[in-house]
């Protein structure tokens, strides 16, 4: 009965710190006390690897995740829990207060900068245009696409490559969004789309699993910017994404931001060498 009585005790204590941090704690720390309390962050994800994967027996990784997780942990937050989420609703999820964080490989663009508050560079790549073999329509461009008018582009809903295609001029009818990778590959093996885009490593790594010889990767994606993603916080969280900021530039110093990033296919300088306030100022 001793030991429970204790453990009431610590646990009335522990309950009291949470109010207290929640109700008069700095708006500053709050947020971080509250994730500590919490025992976990709830990240958004997309489960398309090697940014972001959940195997079968649901263990979250990928280089987004893997990086979040450990900077939590020095955080002193122990885990983080993931759901699965689309681009487009990705945001609106964070804003609605479903995830505390999103660590999926969200390209910082600046209309998404506005919406959130995004960590310094973690994950940095080209785009890429799976189609047959052989190129059969010659794509190198997302204004190619947008010229030959029976050609159709699959891309995610809400994602980086179904704005680049639009802004291209591909019409909305041509754009079809997909709602996963294996999706894209079928549907383009059955000849209902053209081309299906998505970030270089993510293309690569589908077309590795895919294993299919009619398979072609057209990369980079002529005219398309390289970019980089960040953790995305909630516009109110600064503190918390400030403090996951000082942990994230100790594993750039260290080298161990590379040693969680590079084994998935991505550049540790590629994110060093550029910032948030580039990327969310770029056109
Ligand atoms: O940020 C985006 O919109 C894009 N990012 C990734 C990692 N995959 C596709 C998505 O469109």
């Amino acid at each position: 009965m001793k030991k429970l009585g204790i453990l009431a005790g610590v646990a009335g204590l522990a309950l009291t710190a949470v109010l207290a941090a929640s109700s008069v704690g700095s708006a500053d720390d709050s947020k971080l006390e509250q994730l500590k309390a919490q025992g976990f962050a709830r990240v958004a994800i997309a489960n398309e690897p090697p940014y972001t994967a959940v195997a079968a027996d649901g263990k979250v990784s990928g280089a987004a995740p893997d990086v979040a997780r450990e900077i939590f942990k020095r955080l002193g937050v122990a885990d983080i829990v993931a759901s699965i989420s689309e681009y487009g609703a990705m945001i609106p999820g964070l804003q609605a207060g479903r995830f505390d964080v999103v660590t999926a490989g969200l390209f910082m663009k600046p209309e998404r900068c506005a919406a959130v508050a995004y960590s310094e560079p973690v994950l940095c790549d080209a785009e890429a245009m799976l189609v047959k073999k052989g190129n059969p329509k010659g794509f190198k461009s997302y204004e190619d696409v947008a010229k030959d008018a029976t050609a159709t582009i699959g891309a995610p809903g809400g994602g980086t490559e179904e704005k680049l295609a639009l802004n291209a001029g591909v019409p909305r009818e041509r754009v079809i969004v997909v709602p996963d990778g294996q999706s894209g590959v079928k549907m383009l093996q059955d000849g209902r789309i053209d081309a299906y885009s998505l970030p270089v490593l993510s293309i690569n790594d589908l077309v590795k699993k895919a294993a299919d010889p009619n398979l072609e990767v057209i990369a980079p994606v002529q005219g398309a910017p390289v970019y980089c993603d960040g953790a995305a916080f909630k516009k109110g969280d600064e503190a918390l994404r400030d403090a996951f900021d000082v942990e994230l530039a100790k594993l750039k110093k260290s080298g161990e931001f590379a040693k969680i990033i590079e084994p998935y296919g991505f550049s540790a300088a590629a994110a060093m060498s550029t910032t948030r306030d580039k990327l969310c100022a770029a056109k």
